[in-house]
């Protein structure tokens, strides 16, 4: 039977610091109305998708940072989210801050959710590759504090049997990271969704926007062809409180090719029929890991070449 599934990337324009999840999750629900004209089967939002990217915001006060991460999932803003989606039988993914007790202890990551089309969740993921700092920098143009703000992922890269097909996560910087690809290709994954909050400018340095915006495309097309794999990436995009965060969702076919690209920086719908056995042909080719990887090799290379690997 075919596997093809109709997916919604469903971009998010900018979420000022003053705006309230009820609106945010209104202007979702907007979007879920218009994956279901378009037949959609899942639904891709991005990474802290309730709020405002709020590690550009160096606060000090525990209470002040836990404003912005969710105890419950559902909770009361986001229960609306689960319940139209399985009214329209829709698979769902999301990202947010989860705040969480375990081992009587509070922990906070930066989290992304599969949600079946019966509004349970199905999988759970935690970005491993936290990218900033932890202090505040006064060498940067902007901060990025998710060094401060979340720990570490402890999850790994799981692939879940989801829809029909088999399907990872990753979050935002995750996904300029060959390994994160490559460990759930080695699980067989056919598709992986992901969000993505990244600044249009470099608060280091003068690095220009199309190179950035390159960067972005470049990442996530190598980590699909390389891997066989559907890629959906989703970005918060605009100007969120005088801060630039670049657009261009894109839906990645198992060849490295773009298949449909949101073309502003508001909220925006793409859709694209995934046929989640097109990643059969390059799994079973140039990249059937089985007969074709050379692992004992990979390993000789670097001995002979006596370069001093970086510490851990
Ligand atoms: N949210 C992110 O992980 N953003 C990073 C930025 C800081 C470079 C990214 O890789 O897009």
């Amino acid at each position: 039977m075919a596997r093809v599934l109709t997916v919604g990337a469903a971009q998010l324009g900018p979420i000022q610091k003053a705006e309230s999840r009820t609106s945010v999750v209104n202007r979702m629900l907007a979007l879920v109305e218009a994956a279901n004209d378009k037949g959609c089967d899942l639904i891709v939002f991005t990474e802290l998708s309730l709020t405002t990217f709020f590690p550009r915001w160096y606060m000090e006060d525990q209470a002040e940072v836990d404003q912005w991460f969710e105890a419950e999932m559902p909770g009361p803003d986001t229960q609306a989210l689960f319940d139209t989606t399985r009214q329209y039988q829709m698979a769902f993914h999301l990202g947010y801050a989860e705040l969480i007790e375990e081992e009587g202890e509070l922990h906070r990551y930066n989290t992304a959710i599969l949600v079946d089309r019966d509004g349970q969740i199905a999988g759970k993921y935690r970005k491993v590759h936290l990218p900033g700092h932890d202090e505040f920098d006064t060498e940067r143009d902007f901060q990025h504090l998710e060094k401060r703000y979340f720990e570490v992922g402890n999850l790994g890269f799981p692939v879940w049997r989801f829809l029909d097909g088999i399907f990872g996560m990753c979050i935002c910087n995750d996904r300029r990271w060959p390994e994160t690809y490559r460990v759930m290709g080695l699980q067989g994954v056919e598709m992986v969704v992901l969000g993505y909050n990244t600044p249009s400018t470099n608060s280091q340095s003068d690095e220009a926007p199309h190179v950035r915006a390159f960067h972005n495309l470049i990442s996530m097309q190598a980590g699909a062809y390389q891997n066989s794999t559907w890629v959906v990436g989703v970005a918060k995009a605009g100007c969120e409180d005088g801060h630039d965060l670049m657009g261009g969702s894109a839906i990645i076919a198992p060849t490295g090719e773009v298949v449909a690209q949101c073309r502003t920086l508001d909220d925006e719908l793409i859709v694209a029929d995934c046929d989640l056995d097109a990643t059969k042909f390059g799994k079973e080719t140039i990249f059937d890991f089985a007969r074709h990887r050379r692992i004992e090799h990979y390993g000789l290379i670097t001995e002979r070449t006596g370069v001093e690997l970086p510490p851990e």
